[in-house]
């Protein structure tokens, strides 16, 4: 062939190989990757502002990333953030409140969720970690398969704590089963009334590595006394200081088992949620006892996956969105000395109140992006919601949501890829009232019930009250003064704005 025409279809050839492996394959199928922390307070992280306790590794990903000052998740307690995590919808419409560890599967299956979304874009679905979503249709059989779970909203792999890790069942299950379990000793589980001759952390304190609450001290597992009963299931109970490093391979496995095709991986962690049990590694390595441990321990986790991701080279098509499921809280129910060795840490940061609380540190969270080549590092200010990612990685993937699917879910994939500081013109945040923000302001609804006494004792600040309450966040951050007599205007179009997604 003569020279010209060898060069002119090499030309050729490359020109439809670029056509064939386009870029955009890379940008729009980016790996995701959500690493979801338990009761993580908006100032319990280096890169917040804390110093009494070191996260070199979650540091680094604000570093290189977008560090979000004013992100929320949609509650200040666990379940009801996760559902609107999972649906792109608020809690309220499902009805979710913190469920027990034996409550049916809060969504029912054929809900639009996030993870199916994503299934039908092509992307290997898992969930890795706290679930807290109920399971089952009712009556739970924990010695056979159960369903529905994670793998019936849309994850190919789950390897889940069903709710928390001080409640009962303390086992792990796989694909709908618990693994490891012997079939001579099956697991029964009660949270109505005591069942089987098990200690509890009642009958036998002596056994336990932590004192804790009335509420925790049902059966006694591994030394430490739970909410519920359970008996049977002996060689597949966890070992609570191990868990993170069983997670931490299950998430290795899964990623690296598909390095080579876009993959979801959900990973809420159980730090740091009580009871706060650090792996030896970690124990003893913060000045904030067993809670600034679990931090450390959870920096460890993160680290775990970045260098995978490093090693096996997908770093730069690979989106990790780290942020937490509701405020801080230090007494939560175990003597594990979180109050006392404080000393000072803000967990809160600048903001008022915590978990539970209607007050801005109940669901402002530390919340990080990370993609680099992709997403510049920065600061963003923008208000922005958990609600919303559900519609946002559709829009990152190019997917069509069905109709009413994710019915409070926005896109704003600019403002997470740190492209638009425009956030939400309005966030919804609930607690045990609604609350209403926008740039500036929020608005607290008044709540008749008074602030319960289990609140009181552990000194939580409900930020509940028999009154409207407003406050002025760009001059009053910690929210002391309530401006609501001062504002009428203001408070009028709140109301009126939160009246209109509430109906
Ligand atoms: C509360 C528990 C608390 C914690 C919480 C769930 C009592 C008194 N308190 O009911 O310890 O388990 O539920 O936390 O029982 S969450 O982060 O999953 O929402
Ligand atoms: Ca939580």
């Amino acid at each position: 062939m003569e020279q010209k025409n060898k060069s002119l279809i090499l030309l050729l050839l490359a020109a439809l190989f670029t056509v064939a492996v386009p870029d955009a394959t890379a940008q729009s199928q980016p790996n995701i990757i959500i690493l979801y922390a338990d009761d993580l307070g908006y100032g319990d992280l280096g890169c917040y502002g804390a110093s009494a306790v070191k996260t070199p590794n979650i540091d680094r990903l604000a570093i290189n990333g977008v560090r979000f000052t004013d992100a929320h998740c949609t509650a200040a307690t666990c379940t009801p953030s996760r559902v609107s995590l999972l649906t792109g919808t608020y809690a309220f419409r499902k009805k979710a409140a913190i469920l027990p560890g034996d409550a049916p599967l809060l969504i029912p299956p054929g809900t639009p969720t996030l993870p199916h979304m994503l299934q039908q874009a092509g992307y290997a679905t898992a969930v890795i970690g706290k679930w807290h979503l109920g399971l089952g249709n009712g009556v739970i059989n924990w010695n056979d398969a159960i369903a529905p779970g994670p793998n019936e909203l849309g994850f190919d792999y789950s390897f889940i704590i069903p709710a928390t890790t001080d409640r009962v069942p303390t086992v792990f299950v796989e694909n709908g089963r618990v693994p490891n379990l012997d079939p001579t000793d099956p697991i029964a589980v009660s949270y109505a009334a005591k069942i089987g001759n098990e200690p509890t952390g009642l009958s036998d304190p002596q056994l336990l590595k932590q004192r804790a609450d009335t509420q925790h001290s049902n059966t006694i597992v591994n030394g430490i006394s739970r909410i519920g009963f359970m008996t049977g299931g002996k060689r597949a109970r966890w070992i609570d200081e191990d868990i993170p490093l069983v997670l931490n391979k299950k998430a290795k496995d899964f990623i690296t088992g598909h390095k080579n095709q876009p993959f979801f991986l959900y990973y809420p962690f159980p730090n740091i949620h009580v009871p706060r049990t650090p792996n030896r590694k970690f124990a003893g390595t913060t000045a904030l006892g067993a809670r600034g441990d679990v931090i450390a321990e959870m920096d460890w986790l993160v680290g775990e996956i970045t260098q995978l991701l490093d090693s096996l080279g997908i770093t730069k098509n690979t989106l990790i969105i780290f942020s937490s499921d509701n405020g801080p809280v230090l007494d939560d129910g175990y003597e594990d000395f979180a109050v006392k060795l404080n000393n000072g840490h803000q967990p809160a940061g600048i903001f008022r109140g915590g978990k539970y609380s209607a007050f801005e540190a109940g669901t402002r969270m530390p919340t990080i992006t990370y993609w680099p080549g992709t997403i510049r590092p920065g600061v963003s200010a923008a208000l922005c919601s958990q609600v919303d990612l559900m519609a946002s990685l559709a829009a990152l993937t190019g997917q069509q949501l069905p109709a009413g699917a994710g019915p409070d879910s926005q896109n704003a994939l600019d403002v997470w890829l740190g492209r638009s500081m425009e956030g939400r013109k309005y966030l919804f945040e609930e607690s045990y009232t609604f609350a209403l923000r926008n740039a500036r302001w929020k608005y607290i609804a008044p709540q008749h019930t008074p602030t319960p006494d289990w609140m009181k004792n552990k000194k939580i600040e409900s930020g509940l009250a028999p009154v409207e309450q407003l406050y002025d966040l760009q001059h009053d951050p910690g929210e002391s003064r309530n401006l609501a007599s001062q504002h009428p205007e203001i408070i009028k179009t709140l109301k009126a704005e939160l009246k209109k997604l509430t109906l």
